[in-house]
This record gives structure tokens, sequence and C-alpha cells, in this order.
């Protein structure tokens, strides 16, 4: 498997005010919005840097949620999937990133009720998809979902995540480097799905950094987890650290920050 996606441009919406409202199982405590804020805009930085153009939505308060607009849509290279995210108060997030995707694809598919997708779910392996079932994503969607892609030739598995209560989205626990190794926390190594490739083991205590986005030649992980920094250079992967605990305490990570094409 070689993912060989080259990343241009990506879409990101700043949290609003009243993003603390939204939803999280962390018991971190409430977010710090100014801080929240500076920490967005160094992640926007980050993407830049890796080359890409941003598209910079604007806050919107109606969705308290909607900084975390991965969960929106899967953009592969050769159609986009508005998604029909889990959680009911998502569910309006979708129409701006219908209507800006419009702009820069010409194959958009969607997920319809009773599915239910979100983004965090779908770790993209080059042509291949796996797609988490959890407690947002359900069965009925990530078949529609599966089917989708298989529209425009790729292929795809299912990944249960479900009993693993350490993650929300399956992607909250795994990531897929360009070389073909996967980034995985312990309780996904056993995974039947994982075990035939490489892997890089995301320690205890670690664990939240699993979620690290690989952008062009550069791997993005969260700041303040030395041991799998370490393990990426060491890998010969080049590495943005960012700080991120204003959105771990609403149970995002680094990739639902951005929709990148
Ligand atoms: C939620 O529970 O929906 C948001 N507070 C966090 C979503 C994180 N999304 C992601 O990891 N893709």
């Amino acid at each position: 498997m070689n993912q060989g996606r080259t990343f241009s441009r990506a879409i990101v919406r700043p949290p609003s005010p009243n993003f603390f409202t939204g939803h999280t199982t962390a018991d971190l405590g409430k977010p710090n919005y100014s801080m929240a804020l500076k920490q967005h805009a160094a992640y926007c930085e980050a993407l830049e840097r890796c080359g890409l153009t941003l598209t910079v939505l604007p806050p919107d308060s109606q969705y308290p949620d909607s900084t975390f607009v991965e969960d929106t849509a899967i953009l592969a290279k050769r159609c986009a999937i508005i998604t029909r995210p889990g959680a009911d108060s998502r569910r309006g997030e979708v129409g701006t990133i219908e209507h800006e995707l419009a702009k820069s694809f010409d194959q958009i598919e969607k997920i319809e009720a009773p599915g239910t997708v979100d983004g965090g779910d779908i770790c993209e392996a080059g042509d291949h998809f796996f797609i988490g079932i959890s407690q947002r994503t359900n069965e009925v969607g990530a078949r529609q979902l599966a089917d989708a892609l298989g529209k425009y030739g790729y292929t795809s598995e299912f990944v249960d995540v479900r009993n693993v209560k350490s993650i929300l989205h399956l992607k909250s626990g795994v990531a897929f480097l360009n070389d073909g190794r996967f980034v995985l926390i312990d309780e996904l190594q056993s995974f039947a799905q994982f075990r035939r490739f490489k892997s890089v083991r995301v320690g205890t205590g670690e664990e939240y950094a699993a979620n690290c986005v690989v952008l062009n030649e550069t791997v993005l992980i969260a700041a303040g987890f030395p041991a799998i920094e370490r393990e990426l250079t060491q890998l010969g992967c080049q590495t943005i650290s960012l700080h991120m605990s204003e959105f771990q305490k609403m149970d995002g990570g680094l990739s639902c920050l951005s929709l990148r094409f």
C-alpha cells in the first residue's frame, strides 16, 4: 500500500465562543477559548507550511462542534462523500461544507438516513479505506460509504471499534503513514485488519497522539508525547508538533480540525 497522495488544499473552521458546549466524554475541564483560537491558528499555519492553501470558514455558533470539520465529509481523490454525522446536534454542519466542496469536486455522494458516518471513523490508506463502526458510524452508513467508494474504484473494509471504549472514532486510535505502516494504540494492535501491516505502537499514556496527520512530506503530531514523536523521527518522518489541549478537552484530535484534499 502506498498512499502517494499529494494534498494542496484544506477547509478549516475556527471554534465559536460556545464550542465548550459541544459533545465531550473527556474529563479535562472547560476549554479556554482564546487559547483554543491560538492553537487553531498555529494548526492553520502548520497546514500552510505543508504547502496547503486554506479555505477558512467563519465560526458557527449554531453548531458548537463545527470546528471539527473532518466529520462532515470524506475526501478521496476521485470523489467527495458528504456524511450524515452520528450526533443529532451535528447533522446540520454538512450544509456549508457541501456548498464549499461543490466548488472543487465534480463527484459528490451522500450518506442517507438511517445511515450515519463521522469522517473521523474513516482511515484512508492509498486506494483502500478502513471504515470504523463506532458510536457515531453505524453499519448502514458504513455499507453506504463502502458502496459509494466502490463506485470510484476504491476498496474498503470495516473495523468495529464499538467495544474499544477509549476511542470516539477509529482514527482516535490509528493513523496511516506514507510508508505503509500504521500508527496504532495497543487496543487496535491485535485487530485482524491491521495485523498484516507493519505498525508503530503508541505506548500507554500517549494514546492521544495516535491521531496524527500525514501531509505531503510531514507528519503533524500532538505536542507533549515525546516517545511517539521520537519514534516517528527515527523512522525518517519530518514532524511538526502542535498544542491541542483545548481541543482534546472536547474529544477532538489533529485530524478532525481540517478537511484535506
Ligand atoms: C464530537 O464529539 O463530535 C466532537 N466534540 C469531537 C469530534 C472529534 N472528531 C474527530 O475526531 N474526527
